[in-house]
């Protein structure tokens, strides 16, 4: 990030950031505010709603205007914000926990409205603030402070989730790919109706340190072994892609966001409204 993007969208004496060395939180965020600048995004017409968690901290640093929500419900408020003043640009950071296992009955809901959210979701496999408890994205097998033998549960593939829900855009990307991820933040800000971008990234405290990966730069190579291009994964045979997991833009559509059904309550609402 330049720092006339920092100075553009970063509160004066906020950092340093509260993060570990090597987590990913802090690429994701230099992705996004690229894009916002990229997109001339100016901070008061754009609106970043966190929940809880250290994703969740992600707003404490910014000069956008910011909510900090409760846990797991991000997105309820986004689409609130959203539905009553369409004009802001509404982006929904959560992590993993906060987005699909307490947030994700919201989740599905979201998608299914496919109004314009863009949701940033930081998957680190597991419940990183609260002392790395598995989440609905541990992968199978894996160790977590509460699955000590090797988690028995498969995990959310969130991107799919997301697409059979009904959202617009879904990409996923990581912090080794951090122009990339920028590059794909930038086309859900822009495209209409309900967008994901999932954020697989390391947490070398929690996740890292139970998985062998006590370095985040172990999960980024790990990461970068594991992800391929999602034109090159369609092309893969099924024994071929075992493991691995796409990255880049899995879905692009233009179905109706109900922003126009939003107008028509709001013009009622106001007739309704007593002189
Ligand atoms: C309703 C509610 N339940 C539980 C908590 C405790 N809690 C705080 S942070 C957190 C985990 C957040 O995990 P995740 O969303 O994956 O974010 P990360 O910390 O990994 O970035 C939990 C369970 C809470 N604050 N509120
Ligand atoms: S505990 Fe994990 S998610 Fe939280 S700041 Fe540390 S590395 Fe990042």
């Amino acid at each position: 990030m330049t720092h006339a993007t920092g100075r553009k969208y970063l509160r004066p004496g906020a950092l340093p950031h509260m993060w570990c060395a090597g987590c990913g939180i802090g690429a994701m965020l230099g992705a996004l505010l690229r894009a916002f600048e990229e997109l001339g995004y100016k901070p008061a017409d754009t609106v970043v709603v966190t929940g809880i968690g250290c994703t969740g901290k992600l707003d404490d640093y910014l000069l956008t205007n910011a909510l900090h929500t409760t846990h797991g419900r991000a997105l309820a408020y986004a689409t609130g914000i959203k539905a009553f003043r369409p004009q802001l640009h509404v982006v929904a950071v959560m992590g993993d926990g906060d987005s699909v296992n307490i947030g994700g009955n919201h989740f599905i809901h979201a998608c299914r409205r496919n109004i314009g959210v863009t949701a940033i979701v930081l998957n680190n496999f597991n419940f990183g603030m609260t002392g790395g408890q598995a989440s609905a994205t541990t992968p199978e097998g894996s160790f977590s402070s509460t699955t000590s033998y090797g988690n028995p549960e498969r995990a959310f593939d969130i991107c799919a989730l997301a697409e059979v829900a009904g959202a617009n855009y879904v990409a996923r990307s990581t912090p080794y790919h951090g122009w990339e991820m920028q590059g794909l933040m930038q086309r859900a800000l822009a495209n209409r109706g309900f967008s994901l971008v999932e954020v697989m990234s390391p947490c070398p405290t929690q996740f890292g340190r139970r998985n062998d990966m006590p370095e985040g730069v172990q999960s980024l190579h790990w990461l970068q072994q594991h992800a391929v291009p999602v034109e090159r994964f369609r092309e893969l045979p099924p024994a071929g892609r075992a493991g691995c997991f796409p990255i880049g833009t899995l879905l692009e559509r233009d179905a109706p966001d109900f922003g126009a059904n939003y107008d028509r309550v709001r013009a009622r609402a106001a007739e309704a409204r007593p002189a």
